[in-house]
């Protein structure tokens, strides 16, 4: 008989939001597999597929065992054909072929690259891919493409960005934006989210929610932090896009949708603690370049109304799976529609008021989940 018993392995729910997730991932060989073949079948446009193995992915961060046998898997949800090739394989033979071989694709490894530049996505690659080109460094040489402002600054500051946020930066710009924010608003709640709520120790930018308890809303806040931020000469980069909500509008139904918060998407110089430039400066070096004491950061902020707090934080919070099949879960299982602004409810034709994420749980019906536990 299976080891696994299958009580348990009948027990899983297929849905991410039904399980808890932490960061100790006892299947990295799979799940680092599973992510190479579902960017993959995201550089194809190909989102079933990319979504077969981002479940799978998510299924096997779960699990608190090392799968290293087929029975292991026996009965779970989110195993198609498809994964289970490239389970098998890597059981048998240590590593899956098929993930050699996309690791060696052309157009995987151009797209990996061009993709990895802020501001840059798959059908930008695309067009970039048809025209021959196929490394950063090419990229970077051919002065005849028309680049964005995202795209100029993504190349501008490439290889800060692309070295990942330690948790030790992540603090130190927490503090500014908290500084910062609170010298225009003292009230103002500043919840730094995204995957370092989730516990994360490495991220890829540091996302914070804000919001101002009480009845006073100040849709000049974002435009006076990053100018004060301009002044100060910590602003590399800055794109504010201003609040689309409409009150009577029912909640987005599609799975994946952006939501509509005042938000902006930044880039900011961190100065390095370490790093002095001082002494340099005064050598007879001084003629040298420069020791750059900062480095560029991604920082997203985003503004929320005070009423649709809790939701933005449990959306903003993630991880991306998690979030999504909290909303399959709520639509296909209650017959609600949940994104990052409130909760509708399709029967009562009514929207559910929440001012914490327990309640927003509790609305749909399912066990709380704390967020270190919402790493699928
Ligand atoms: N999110 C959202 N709506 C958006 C953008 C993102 O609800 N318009 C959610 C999904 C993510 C979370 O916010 O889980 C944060 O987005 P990131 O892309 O920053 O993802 P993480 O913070 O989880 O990972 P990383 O460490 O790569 O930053
Ligand atoms: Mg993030």
């Amino acid at each position: 008989e299976s080891e696994v018993p299958s009580c348990i392995a009948r027990k899983v729910s297929q849905y991410s939001c039904q399980r808890k997730t932490t960061l100790n991932n006892y299947n990295k060989k799979f799940t680092d597999a599973f992510e190479i073949m579902a960017e993959n079948y995201e550089f194809k446009e190909n989102e079933i597929f990319c979504l077969e193995f981002l479940r799978a992915a998510s299924l096997l961060k779960y699990l608190p065992f090392p799968v290293t046998r087929m029975k292991d898997i026996q009965g779970l949800p989110c195993i198609g054909d498809q994964v289970r090739d490239v389970i098998e394989e890597i059981i048998e033979e240590g590593e899956s072929s098929r993930v050699k071989e996309v690791l060696n694709d052309e157009r995987y490894k151009a797209f990996k690259q061009f993709t990895s530049v802020f501001g840059v996505g798959v059908k930008t690659s695309e067009k970039w891919y048809r025209m021959g080109l196929r490394t950063v460094e090419e990229l970077k040489a051919d002065k005849t493409l028309k680049l964005s402002k995202m795209q100029k600054a993504g190349f501008l500051y490439y290889e800060d960005l692309v070295s990942c946020v330690s948790k030790a930066e992540a603090d130190a710009v927490t503090l500014i934006v908290k500084n910062t924010v609170s010298t225009f608003l003292p009230d103002a709640l500043v919840t730094i989210t995204g995957g370092f709520r989730r516990g994360k120790k490495m991220g890829h930018d540091i996302d914070f929610l804000i919001t101002n308890p009480g009845p006073r809303e100040d849709d000049e806040l974002l435009h006076k932090v990053v100018d004060l931020w301009k002044k100060q000469g910590l602003l590399l980069y800055c794109d504010i896009i201003e609040s689309t909500f409409v009150e009577e509008q029912l909640p987005s139904r599609k799975v994946d949708a952006m939501d509509n918060f005042q938000k902006c998407f930044t880039i900011l110089k961190l100065y390095q603690p370490g790093v002095d430039n001082s002494s340099y400066n005064t050598s007879k070096k001084s003629d040298m370049a420069e020791i750059k004491d900062w480095k560029a950061i991604r920082v997203d902020l985003v503004i929320t109304p005070f009423e649709q707090y809790a939701y933005a934080l449990l959306g903003w919070t993630g991880s991306r799976e998690f979030g999504r099949d909290l909303r399959r879960y709520a639509s296909h299982e209650r017959k609600m529609i949940l994104d990052n602004h409130g909760l509708y409810d399709r029967r009562k034709r009514i929207f559910l008021k929440a001012g914490s994420e327990e309640e927003i749980f509790a609305h749909l019906g399912l066990d709380y989940v704390e967020p270190w536990e919402r790493n699928a």
